[in-house]
Formats: C-alpha cells, sequence, structure tokens
C-alpha cells in the first residue's frame, strides 16, 4: 500500500462511518466530513499535538470544529484516534437523546470537544479567544509549558456571518500567527452554489486584515501538508483556502447542495462504496486502518511525556499556579480581600455610579486575582473596566491584562468564550448593555457550554440620559434573564457590586452580565454582613415593624427610589418594606420558603424597574403593580427621564395610597 493509498483508505474511514452514522440516524450533515476528510486526516496524522489518553492535556493543540453541522467528521475523528468517550456505539447513536454526538458538537458531552458550534462563524471567534489565551499564557509560564497551535474548520457559511470580519480583523491586529484557519472552500451551501449569493475575494479579505493567505487542493495530501507546513512559520495568523468537493465520492450528489444536510440513501451510498472501493459494511473499519488511525493518536505521546517532564521541573510555584488557574480555582487570598473592602465600604458610605463601583470593586479583585483578563470594546472610559494593574495587549506585547477588542461586541464575546475555553484566564470585558444584542448568540453559547465569561454593561436604562432610546436599554433585562444558565445581575449600590463581582467570579459553571449605572447611586447598605446578600438573588433590605402593607420590589438605581417611598409611606403611617432584587435567577435557586418570606403577604405589591414589566409577575403576582417602561425612552437628562416616564417615588407613593385606598 503506498502513502497515498493509506492516506485515502484513512480519509475514507472518516467519509463512511459519517455517511452511516448519517443514514442510521436519518438526518444530519455527511456532505462536510466527505469533502474535509483529506484536510483533517492530514492534520490529525501530522500535525496535530493532542493525546487520547490524557485529552486535557492543557498544551494540546487546539482544534475547532467552526462548521459544527459538519460534526460526524469530529466524532469519527475522535473514534478512530481512541478518545475513550467516542465508541463506535457512540456513533451509532448519533444525534439521540442522551448520546455524546449531538447534532452539533457541544463542549462537555466528551473530551475532545473544544467548544460548542453550529451556530456558523462562532467556533472562528471562539478560535481567536483560545490563540490570545495561548499568546497570554506563554508570557506567564513560559514556552517550555506553552506552546500550542489554534486550527479551525471553517465552511464558507462561518466566513459569510458577520462575526467572521470582527474575529479575523482582531486577529489580524494582534498578530496571532498560532492561528491556523483552513476554509473548507467548496462553493456549496444550503440554497445552492454560494457564488448566488456571494462574490468575496475571501483570501483578499483576510489579506486586508493582516493575514497570511494560502490556498491549496483540499484533496491533496502533500499539498495540504505543505500549506499546515508554512502557516506554522509564518508571522502572521494563516488562512488555508482548500478547495474540496462536498460529498466527496458520491457518484451523483457529490459537488451539490443535495449532500450538505441530509442522508445519502441507500442507492447513493452503495454507489459511493464503489467509486471510493470501500467494500465495507456499515460501521464496520478495516483493521488496518482502524490500526493506522489508533497509531496515529499514539504520535504525541512522546511530546506529551516531554512536557510532564519540563514542568515537573519548573519551580513549584509556577506548578501550583498553573494548575490553580487551569483547574479555575480563584486565590485563597480573594475572599478576605472582598470582605475587607466590604467592611470599608459600610464604613465610609460612598456615593457613586454602579459602573465606578465596579472599577472600584476590580480595582480590588484584579490585585488579587492575575488570572483576570480585562477589556472593552471600544468603550474604556466608560465601562471602567480598567485597572491600574491592567496594561494593554498589544500585538508585540501580550504581558498586559487589557484587551482593546475595538468595535466588535460579537467578536469579543466569542472571543471571551474562547478564552475561558481555553483555560487559565477569567475573561471579563465590557460594553453598552444596549449592545447585548450584539453579542447574545455568544452569550447564550456561554451558557449553554457553562463557561465563566463576565460581561460588564453599563449605561442600563434611560439613566444614561441624553443620548436616547438607541442607547436605553428597555427589553434586555428580560432579554438577558430569559437565557438559562446566565446570572444577570443589577447592583442597587457600591456593595451590591462588590457582592455580584463576588458571585461571578465564584460561579465556574455558567457566564455573568453586570448591569451598571452611568448615574450615581448612593450606599443602600448601612452595615457589614459577611453574608453575600446578592447570592440570594432577593432579600429584604428595608423590613417593616409592623405586617406591611405595601412591599416595593426594585433591582438596580430604582432601588433607591423604593427605599425613598419607603421613607414616605413610613411618615404616611404606612407600613412598607423594600426587596431588592439583584438576580431573579439566584431568587429562584432559594428554598421555597425563603421565597415566599422574601415575596411576603402584604395586600400591595409594586415592582419598580426602568425596563419593561415581563418577569415581575413573579414577585407581584398578575395584579401587582408596576412602575417602568411601557416602550422606547426618549433623549434628554436623565433626571427628567425619570420623571418623563413617571418612574418617581411619587409614582410609587401614589399607587401605594391608591391600591390602600388611603
Ligand atoms: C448562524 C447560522 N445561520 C444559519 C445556520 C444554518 N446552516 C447550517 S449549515 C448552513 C450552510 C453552510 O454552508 P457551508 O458552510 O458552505 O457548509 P457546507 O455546505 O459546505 O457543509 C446553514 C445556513 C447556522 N447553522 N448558523
Amino acid at each position: 500500500m503506498t502513502d497515498l493509498d493509506k492516506h485515502q483508505r484513512m480519509a475514507n474511514a472518516i467519509r463512511f462511518l459519517a455517511i452511516d452514522a448519517v443514514e442510521k440516524a436519518k438526518s444530519g450533515h455527511p456532505g462536510l466530513p466527505m469533502g474535509a476528510a483529506d484536510i483533517a486526516t492530514v492534520l490529525f496524522t501530522q500535525f496535530l499535538k493532542f493525546d487520547p489518553t490524557s485529552p486535557n492535556w492543557a498544551d494540546r493543540d487546539r482544534f475547532v470544529l467552526s462548521a459544527g453541522h459538519g460534526s460526524m467528521l469530529l466524532y469519527s475523528l475522535l473514534y478512530l484516534l481512541g478518545y475513550e468517550d467516542f465508541t463506535l456505539d457512540e456513533l451509532k447513536n448519533f444525534r439521540q437523546i442522551g448520546s455524546r454526538t449531538a447534532g452539533h458538537p457541544e463542549y462537555g458531552h466528551g473530551a475532545g470537544i473544544e467548544t460548542t458550534t453550529g451556530p456558523l462563524g462562532q467556533g472562528l471567534g471562539n478560535a481567536v479567544g483560545m490563540a490570545i489565551a495561548e499568546r497570554l499564557q506563554v508570557e506567564r509560564f513560559g514556552k517550555d509549558l506553552v506552546d500550542h497551535y489554534t486550527y479551525v474548520l471553517a465552511g464558507d457559511g462561518c466566513l459569510m456571518e458577520g462575526i467572521s470580519q470582527e474575529a479575523l480583523s482582531l486577529a489580524g491586529h494582534l498578530k496571532l500567527n498560532k492561528l491556523i484557519v483552513i476554509w473548507d472552500d467548496n462553493g456549496i451551501s444550503i440554497d445552492g452554489k454560494v457564488e448566488i449569493t456571494d462574490s468575496t475575494d475571501q483570501q483578499a479579505r483576510f489579506a486586508a486584515s493582516g493575514w497570511n493567505t494560502l490556498s491549496v487542493d483540499g484533496h491533496d495530501p502533500e499539498a495540504i501538508a505543505a500549506a499546515i507546513r508554512q502557516a506554522q512559520a509564518s508571522d502572521r495568523p494563516t488562512l488555508i483556502a482548500a478547495k474540496t468537493t462536498i460529498g466527496f465520492g458520491a457518484p451523483n450528489k457529490a459537488g451539490t447542495a443535495k449532500v450538505h444536510g441530509s442522508p445519502l440513501g441507500a442507492e447513493e451510498i452503495e454507489g459511493t462504496r464503489t467509486a471510493l472501493n470501500w467494500p465495507h459494511q456499515a460501521f464496520e473499519v478495516p483493521s488496518d486502518i482502524l490500526d493506522a488511525w489508533r497509531i496515529a493518536g499514539l504520535r504525541s505521546a512522546q511530546a506529551h511525556k516531554d512536557w510532564q517532564k519540563r514542568f515537573a521541573d519548573a519551580d513549584a510555584e509556577s506548578r501550583a499556579e498553573f494548575e490553580r488557574r487551569n483547574r479555575g480555582d480563584l486565590p485563597a487570598t480573594f475572599t478576605k480581600a472582598v470582605l475587607d473592602y466590604k467592611k470599608k465600604l459600610a464604613d465610609e458610605q460612598p456615593t457613586m455610579a454602579t459602573r465606578k463601583a465596579s472599577e472600584a470593586v476590580l480595582t480590588v479583585i484584579n490585585e488579587v486575582v492575575p488570572e483576570t483578563i480585562g477589556g472593552s470594546a471600544d468603550l474604556t472610559g466608560s465601562n471602567n473596566t480598567k485597572t491600574p494593574q491592567t496594561e494593554p495587549v498589544t500585538p508585540t506585547d501580550f504581558s498586559g491584562r487589557y484587551i482593546h477588542y475595538g468595535v466588535r461586541e460579537h467578536g469579543m464575546a466569542a472571543a471571551m468564550n474562547g478564552m475561558a475555553l481555553h483555560g487559565g484566564l477569567i475573561p471579563y470585558s465590557g460594553g453598552f448593555l444596549i449592545f447585548s444584542d450584539y453579542c447574545r448568540p455568544s452569550i447564550r453559547l456561554a451558557a449553554l457550554m457553562g463557561q465563566r465569561v463576565i460581561h460588564v454593561m453599563t449605561h442600563d436604562s434611560i439613566g444614561l440620559g441624553e443620548d436616547g432610546p438607541t442607547h436605553q436599554p428597555v427589553e434586555h433585562f428580560a432579554a438577558l434573564r430569559a437565557i438559562p444558565n446566565l446570572t444577570f445581575f443589577r447592583p442597587a449600590d457600591i456593595t451590591e457590586t462588590l457582592e455580584c463581582w463576588q458571585l461571578s467570579l465564584e460561579n465556574k459553571a455558567g457566564p455573568s452580565v453586570l448591569a451598571l449605572t452611568r448615574q450615581n447611586l448612593p450606599s443602600l447598605r448601612k452595615s457589614f454582613e459577611e453574608d453575600n446578600f446578592c447570592a440570594r438573588g432577593a432579600y429584604v433590605l428595608i423590613d417593616s415593624e409592623d405586617d406591611a402593607a405595601v412591599t416595593i420590589f426594585a433591582s438596580g438605581s430604582e432601588v433607591e427610589i423604593a427605599a425613598e417611598a419607603h421613607g414616605e409611606l413610613s411618615r404616611a403611617g404606612i407600613a412598607a418594606r423594600v426587596v431588592s432584587v439583584p438576580s431573579f435567577e439566584l431568587f429562584e435557586a432559594q428554598s421555597d420558603d425563603y421565597k415566599a418570606d422574601v415575596i411576603g403577604t402584604s395586600p400591595v405589591k409594586i415592582a419598580v424597574e426602568a425596563g419593561i414589566r415581563m418577569g415581575w409577575d413573579r414577585f407581584i403576582g398578575n395584579d401587582g403593580a408596576f412602575v417602568g417602561m411601557k416602550g422606547f425612552g426618549a433623549s434628554g437628562p436623565y433626571k427628567e427621564l425619570y420623571e418623563h416616564f413617571g418612574i418617581t417615588k411619587d409614582a410609587v407613593v401614589a399607587v401605594a395610597k391608591e391600591r390602600l385606598g388611603a
């Protein structure tokens, strides 16, 4: 058997596993695995550094299948290479409930899947973050411990998505030369030929953003290998445009959209077996080919051993720190630093915008948590995410801790996911809350993958004032509260801001959004409590000695209004209590007794929030009173806007009295 024969048979093993699994599931995407099998075979058997017996080895190369619909390519590879999570039975269970082999690769379903992909372009964005993370970690731990590539397989769809532009221009700017993107350039998407909808010169586009670009025949193993070698030596990120035929080998459907996303069908499969000279049963991989793949799986075992030796030789402090950061544990000094600062705040009672409060808190955090990597989408001075500890990262210097992401919210959020997935870092960054919409798909994926990324989102309501309705979030609180496993925080003062930061950092299993104000807010917590009250999601901030006739629920900046209304009601002899609600999600996680206690039995329940009502009925009931927004905001000084939209102490008092008939 010549080398070429062997290569082709190994690639055919991928093709037929994909064909057979899609056929058995009666759904899936055979076209991409069939077309990209040659690329994958070259990459995984000659270049990729990985160890199937230790899939989470920190210094492995990362492989991201950005074109997630081609999931069977990845599952076939993982099986063939000997990853224990991906057995033949798992492949036979493709797309079934509870299998590791979901329709699209899902992070956490099995070791070997580096990220969840499917929403096109996201993988490319993640990979940029992984490549950034690698450079950052090299600066911190040295090349002996950190020295790996990030490879991406992207399709036409990934490159058509807008996020690709943000991702590639950031990567080009930062000169991420260990990022290698292979474009499965098959000219086909779902509606037919790509040329019916797109005529971009992709290589020119990448080159214009500072990439090295190459083009190869994606079915020629030697040409693919030569291109990867060139890419590895580049001082810039590389795009390899690999011309392929979608559904390679299918006699009638290859090269057409018909093979993109449906089973080939028995007849076409027979034809493909003949055309590719693969006379084997479904799911049967001849033993010599399986052996060849398993041997390929052992390729980096020595590299892994060498790495382990270098790690063992490193000084004890570096080893412990490397392991701690990769486990995602916070430093032992963290809690004390938080509590010391909390005591200081209780003494000083500062009045400040929660965005400023966040900066003050971050200054404390960044001093004791060296693995935070800050940033902002060109709003550093507004988001207050930069602290004295965080010098900017530049194309030539990755020793810093602050990334100027540019006006690229979507690319930023996807890169943050990639950094978190890479491990060893806690990415946080800033933007305007209104533009959470611009990064929502990536935030959703962070939630789905359970990744600790922290979004500081400032200018969180009409309280931002003159910039007007285009910039004033109204439905965004509800929209973010709707994402499962995302914790959305709206702290009411600096102490709550501190507590919400603490909770965000301590939550290793999901992302957080901190919605923060532009306008000043007074300190509402009057005394020091070691307990993190925000951890309960909602808590009684001001209680009433008598049975309360009125309970006012509020979040963020509107807790001040609730407290003022409480004062006036008290003066009028009406017993009232105030509940601060920094997080709906954390409240829902409390015991039924606690929730019932906090909601209480006041005959009048009022919620105050400068957003839409959606979600508040949980607290106030269908018949509760809501003081908030009904539509878009307006441009004007913020205090006047609160008057204009009737979100005031007087409005709360009036509705309370009206309901009580007082
Ligand atoms: C953001 C997003 N939009 C739409 C889709 C649905 N979709 C899945 S694959 C695909 C076409 C992709 O074409 P290409 O990348 O060329 O893949 P190929 O046909 O080569 O398999 C589309 C539109 C998606 N998965 N993600």
